[in-house]
């Protein structure tokens, strides 16, 4: 039987759920060219990434039942599928704003799209509406119908508690790294991508397939969050050391002055000489301060440091994967699954 989704069968569920959300705006009588944006904005910001949130919903579904999914339950999954994705649009619309990125996914940035500038956190808001119309349409007389509504708002909560912390932990005009640590870091990374790249697609099919009781959602979360904790630091690594070619986006952490995972390393094992230039290089909107920054990063090893810590954090990972009760229904291919996916990722 098929362990995994078909990338192809998930995104042939996604054309018509924007047919839908734009006849619901044809409803208000939206004006044309108003009509075209609002698609474009969609099929510009929703596919195309690596779909890893979204397929996890159908994947999780595969590896709960163990048996083919039912088309039904296959259509399903994949609606709570493209809605992680709707919510990772939202989310990722903004964050390319507020981090003044340039690609996204080998392609310029939303708000960077001619024409588009500040008009892209509208079409934020739209993305993350169109998340609530679809559940509405679809699952309002499913048993989670309550429970879905009320998981997309905290994790959205969530998710803006991250990113309010992320972004007043490096002000653009005040650059303190004493400003940064390890606590801080796991804060962050555990609010801004933890529940909403791992957590959410779990619950989300446990409450679809009626599975999830109050330890099946605790097992799921003291597994899933560590491992969102693990996926953002590759995320912060890969920012610095990942082939922008290849991952598809442009690193700003240094620039930006990111409380990330590499400054925190930097800074606990850097000499006073060393303490000295990032003081004055990081957190500065310059091309030769960022590179000297790099040289640091890798007169201190980081490169070999963080596959230590991959090493250690999946080692750990797989301990807590192997303890779970699968009594009320949970299943240990749920979150190996997850791990396979994201173990050594390069992009
Ligand atoms: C990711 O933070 C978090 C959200 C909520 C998008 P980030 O800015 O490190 O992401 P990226 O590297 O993709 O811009
Ligand atoms: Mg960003
Ligand atoms: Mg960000
Ligand atoms: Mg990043």
């Amino acid at each position: 039987m098929a362990t995994t989704t078909k990338r192809a069968d998930f995104e042939a569920v996604f054309p018509d759920l924007v047919v839908e959300l734009l006849a619901h705006a044809q409803k208000y009588g939206l004006p044309e060219n108003a009509m075209e944006w609002f698609q474009k904005a969609l099929n510009v910001n929703v596919p195309g990434g690596k779909l890893n949130r979204g397929l996890s919903v159908p994947d999780t579904g595969l590896a709960l039942l163990k048996k083919p999914l039912t088309d039904e339950q296959f259509k399903h999954l994949s609606i709570l599928g493209w809605l992680t994705e709707l919510l990772q649009a939202f989310f990722l619309v903004s964050d390319d704003i507020m981090d003044n990125s340039i690609t996204r996914r080998g392609q310029p940035c939303w708000y960077r799209h001619q024409g588009v500038g500040l008009i892209a956190i509208n079409d934020a808001f739209m993305l993350e509406s169109g998340i609530y119309l679809t559940l509405k349409k679809h699952f309002r007389s499913h048993p989670a119908y309550v429970d879905f509504v009320e998981l997309f708002h905290e994790t959205t909560w969530q998710t803006e508690l991250g990113q309010l912390c992320d972004l007043i932990t490096a002000p653009e005009d005040n650059v303190n790294l004493d400003n940064f640590s390890m606590e801080k870091y796991i804060f962050i990374v555990t609010y801004k991508t933890a529940y909403y790249s791992f957590y959410l697609p779990v619950a989300l099919a446990l409450h679809y397939l009626q599975l999830a009781t109050e330890g099946n959602l605790r097992q799921a979360h003291d597994i899933l969050i560590p491992l969102g904790q693990y996926f953002q630091i590759q995320d912060d690594y890969l920012d610095a050391f990942g082939d922008p070619a290849f991952i598809g986006k442009i690193g700003t952490d240094i620039q930006d002055n990111k409380c990330s995972w590499l400054i925190n390393q930097a800074l606990q094992r850097c000499s006073p000489e060393q303490r000295k230039v990032l003081d004055t290089a990081y957190g500065r909107k310059d091309k030769e301060l960022e590179a000297k920054v790099k040289v640091i990063f890798n007169e201190l090893k980081l490169e070999k440091v963080y596959k230590e810590y991959e090493e250690k954090a999946v080692e750990e990972l797989r301990t807590k994967i192997a303890a779970v009760d699968t009594s009320e229904g949970l299943t240990k291919e749920v979150f190996e699954s997850f791990l396979a996916k994201i173990y050594k990722r390069t992009k």
